[in-house]
């Protein structure tokens, strides 16, 4: 890869000579060459900046230096990448990162002032493909800075540069999180003790405490990258009132989705009801709703039938399954049977596979009883 980075304060991009880039670039993988502006400004007073028109604050970037600039370092066949640092541009992400890591060859072009004569990032656009890109929402006084960082960003995904590809592999691993809090010898630090579970060598346990700790992070600082309710505890179950009918339609009707489409010739009351009939049954059965970060994320129902406690509509929100919330709200149910229970009853279809397999572990058993493609399963109470 080559980049190309032209800048009116050249020395700022001296880190380069330094850092991991210093070594690609004597390893030959990576080509850097930083250029002064000034270099392609004519007349004696090497000027490459001037006022705004419609008046305002500060100066603008003259267009004929970059024009000039950008002919003699744009590769002419239209493949290089043109990056122009702004804090107008679309904020730097590692998608992007690994976008650029792709391109042959990178020009950076660091405005200064009030930023470039819009018409240059228009020629630009004739010459390469460009990208505008912003660092984030704060201002710096030129695009040096962001240069530097999307530089090393990016050159550290360039193939063969990073001496260990497996921490790499291991970023991709927690996509979309934080990473999760390290710590190395000794094992006992003033007081403070590393996390039993990482001096235990299970691996399968390291992971999972590792993936939880870097959704719990990626939860409480960066609630957009991942929503507090897929973090285990702070969680609330209740009784259900008649201001969670809404949220439990809603629920209702996304959980009773892969049901349908396991049992397709079944008709699955939970798909047909409405706003009203939601709220009718919770008049009639004991419900409770579970929350996480106040998100409804469970649900399950159940009444007295003669001697039989009928357990029903448990369910658990499809990006939550698989972490034993179901489990739980099952036992949660059967402990509120009343004394006059002598079993627990529940439906589910006969192609459930899966719900077949977890009601089985709970301890039900299949009850004979089929009608329309459903089975009764029950237990009996103590
Ligand atoms: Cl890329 N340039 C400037 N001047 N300020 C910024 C930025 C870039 N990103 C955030 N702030």
């Amino acid at each position: 890869m080559r980049i190309d980075i032209v800048s009116i304060f050249p020395d700022y991009l001296a880190p380069l000579e330094l850092s991991l880039a210093g070594k690609a670039r004597q390893s030959g993988l990576l080509e850097i060459a930083v250029h002064d502006l000034r270099e392609w400004t004519g007349g004696r007073h090497r000027t490459v900046d001037d006022t705004p028109y419609g008046g305002g604050a500060g100066m603008v970037m003259k267009p004929e230096p970059w024009a000039a600039a950008l002919e003699a370092l744009v590769r002419p066949d239209g493949s290089s990448r043109i990056v122009l640092p702004t804090p107008s541009g679309a904020p730097f992400t590692q998608a992007m990162a690994h976008e650029l890591s792709g391109a042959g060859h990178l020009v950076f072009a660091c405005g200064r002032y009030e930023g470039i004569d819009q018409r240059v990032i228009e020629y630009a656009a004739e010459l390469g493909s460009v990208r505008e890109i912003s660092l984030g929402d704060y201002v710096l006084n030129g695009g040096e800075v962001a240069a530097l960082a999307i530089t090393e960003a990016v050159v550290r995904l360039v193939p063969g540069f990073m001496g260990n590809a497996e921490s790499l592999v291991e970023e991709s691993h927690q996509a979309g999180l934080l990473e999760y809090p390290v710590y190395t010898k000794p094992a006992t630090w003033r007081g403070r003790e590393v996390p039993p579970v990482l001096l235990g060598g299970n691996h399968a346990a390291i992971a999972a405490w590792r993936t939880e700790q870097a959704l719990r992070r990626t939860a409480e600082r960066r609630p957009d990258l991942a929503h507090p309710s897929r973090v285990e505890g702070a969680e609330e179950l209740r009784l259900a009132t008649p201001s969670d009918a809404g949220e439990l339609l809603t629920l209702q009707r996304a959980c009773w989705v892969t049901e349908q489409q396991a049992n397709p010739d079944v008709s699955i009351p939970p798909l047909h009801e409405d706003l009203e009939d939601v709220r009718a049954w919770l008049g009639e059965w004991t419900v409770f709703v579970l929350r996480r970060a106040g998100r409804l994320v469970g649900a399950v129902r159940a009444r007295l039938d003669g001697e039989a406690w009928e357990i029903g509509r448990l369910m658990v929100a499809p990006d939550l399954q698989g972490q034993g919330l179901g489990r739980r709200l099952l036992e949660y149910a059967e402990a509120a049977a009343p004394g006059e229970a002598t079993s627990y009853r529940l439906v589910t279809g006969a192609g459930s596979t899966d719900n077949l397999r977890r009601y089985r572990r709970a301890g039900y058993r299949r009850d004979g009883a089929v009608a329309d493609g459903l089975v009764r399963l029950t237990k009996p109470v103590g």
